[in-house]
């Protein structure tokens, strides 16, 4: 982390922490497939004791509420998810990317949010920072046929959009990256228009698993993996969670997507986990965890199926993919 200044004392958790954490986080358990519950974040393990070592620690603030939703799955490394990253602005070689985003100006930073809402507002990361932070961590599925479980520190994106009041006329989302070719000089081999854009329903970006991502492994989020703010939608391909996020706009209408933009054929709007409906060029059926040798399945939902299956109820997944 070349500078934490801007993230308050009490957002950072020292590693050491966090790891003598795990271990309260292997009994944090999905408590429920009924995410209407109220509150239902709070019924997880007790916010463990935080022990200064001695080390250059403060008495950080835990995020309130750790969340497994990898089931008992190996967490991937720290080396693994900030050394293996897809963000085309930078490089499309995904073990360049670290090096080439190392100096991206993450702050001062601000998230535009607006279109049809009550309230439009934009939010400096210290008014993002605010927010009550979380621990959840979630299985993580490119559509390239590799994953990873990743502990993402951040909040529920929900708790933002009700603070601008979305309209009733808002049906969808629209997020947008940063984009500045000075700072991304390799993105003219991109191959993608930008800057980078994405898109979810309403209901889908409300959903309680969908969160917006300010750290990971306890630890300001890393520059690579979209510092200082954005997405993660864990039941959907990894493009859809949109990383370093400017702008998010309420609409009456899908909105465009990158990914789609460059090949509706291969790429739809809704990007769901899929199994059963296979990239025109490879099969979707089954995955290589990084770090693992050999491939496992690949869930429905990504494993989530408990709580969204319902978001699509009565569409036919394999023509709205
Ligand atoms: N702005 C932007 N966001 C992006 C991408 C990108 O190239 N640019 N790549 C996407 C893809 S394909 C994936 S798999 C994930 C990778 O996230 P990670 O590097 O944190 O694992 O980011 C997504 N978000
Ligand atoms: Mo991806």
């Amino acid at each position: 982390m070349k500078d934490r200044s801007h993230i308050p004392s009490s957002e950072v958790t020292p590693e050491e922490t966090f790891r003598n954490r795990r271990f309260f986080m292997k009994s944090a358990i999905w408590a429920g497939s009924t995410l209407a519950t109220a509150g239902l974040y709070r019924t997880f393990s007790p916010r463990p004791e935080v022990k200064n070592t001695g080390a250059a620690i403060a008495t950080v603030a835990e995020p309130t509420v750790q969340t497994r939703l990898g089931a008992d799955e190996k967490v991937n490394s720290f080396t693994d998810i900030a050394g293996y990253n897809n963000y085309y602005e930078f490089s499309t070689d995904k073990s360049e990317v670290a090096a080439k985003a190392k100096d991206f100006v993450t702050h001062p930073w601000s998230v535009q949010v607006g279109g049809l809402v009550q309230k439009p507002r934009t939010f400096d990361l210290t008014d993002l920072l605010k927010f009550e932070s979380v621990e959840r961590t979630y299985r993580f599925r490119c559509v390239e046929g590799w994953s990873m479980v990743i502990p993402w520190v951040g909040f529920p994106l929900s708790k933002l959009l009700n603070q601008v009041e979305p309209l009733s006329a808002a049906t969808h989302v629209a997020f947008e990256t940063y984009y500045d070719i000075k700072q991304m000089p390799d993105s003219r081999y991109a191959g993608i228009d930008l800057p980078y854009v994405e898109g979810l329903r309403l209901d889908e970006a409300m959903h309680p698993l969908t969160l917006l991502a300010t750290g990971l492994y306890g630890k300001t989020l890393p520059n690579q993996n979209g510092a200082p703010v954005r997405l993660v939608v864990p039941w959907k391909y990894g493009f859809k969670s949109i990383k370093s996020v400017v702008k998010i706009t309420l609409m009456d209408r899908e909105p465009p997507t990158t990914w789609s933009l460059a090949n509706p054929g291969e790429y739809g709007f809704y990007s769901n986990v899929n199994p059963k409906v296979d990239h025109p060029r490879w099969s979707q059926a089954h995955e290589r965890r990084i770090g693992e040798m050999g491939s496992r399945p690949t869930l429905m939902f990504n494993g989530y199926a408990e709580q969204v299956a319902n978001l699509y109820k009565g569409m036919d997944l394999s023509v709205d993919f």
